[in-house]
């Protein structure tokens, strides 16, 4: 199954906790890496406190299941000492399933496509420059969401 993942971190030198996660996701079990975008650096959404984020989106082939897939990033997620306290908080590492395949999930622990993601530059820009013409499902159009966000406040680096 190919499947998007989008990262973001914001502490303890953001590059190398990404590229950390990368390598992490590449070497986990039925799972293979097959594209990563630019990074991206961005201020924290809402105007929160603290330092800009970097983002990517990835693309991987996988045989896991999305709720597998979701286990495996949540490891990789706490090997990364990744805390979780105060909620939309500064991160050393967020992992996030953007997509699975076609799939369209929604449980108390996943939803997929991510429910804030159609909002949010730092994960549809990158997700462009990997895939332009992705169709999301229930969503559409990945390039006419793009139309409708302000991209003055991200930066491709
Ligand atoms: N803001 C930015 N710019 N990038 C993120 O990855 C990010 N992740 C989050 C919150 C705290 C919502 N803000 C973010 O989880």
């Amino acid at each position: 199954m190919l499947a998007f993942i989008g990262m973001g971190s914001n502490l303890d030198h953001p590059q190398n906790q990404i590229d950390q996660a990368l390598s992490a996701l590449d070497q986990a079990n039925e799972v293979e890496l097959i594209q990563v975008s630019s990074f991206y650096r961005s201020k924290p959404l809402l105007d929160m406190p603290g330092p800009d984020y970097l983002n990517i989106v990835c693309k991987i082939n996988t045989s896991l299941d999305a709720l597998e897939l979701l286990d495996t990033c949540q490891h990789i997620e706490s090997r990364q000492h990744r805390v979780r306290d105060v909620r939309w908080g500064s991160r050393t590492i967020d992992l996030d399933i953007l997509l699975y395949g076609e799939e369209v999930h929604k449980t108390k622990r996943l939803t997929i496509p991510h429910s804030e993601m159609i909002n949010r530059s730092f994960v549809l820009l990158p997700l462009f420059e990997i895939d332009p013409d992705l169709e999301l499902p229930i969503i559409g159009s990945l390039k006419r969401c793009l139309e409708q966000l302000e991209l003055s406040d991200i930066e491709k680096i």
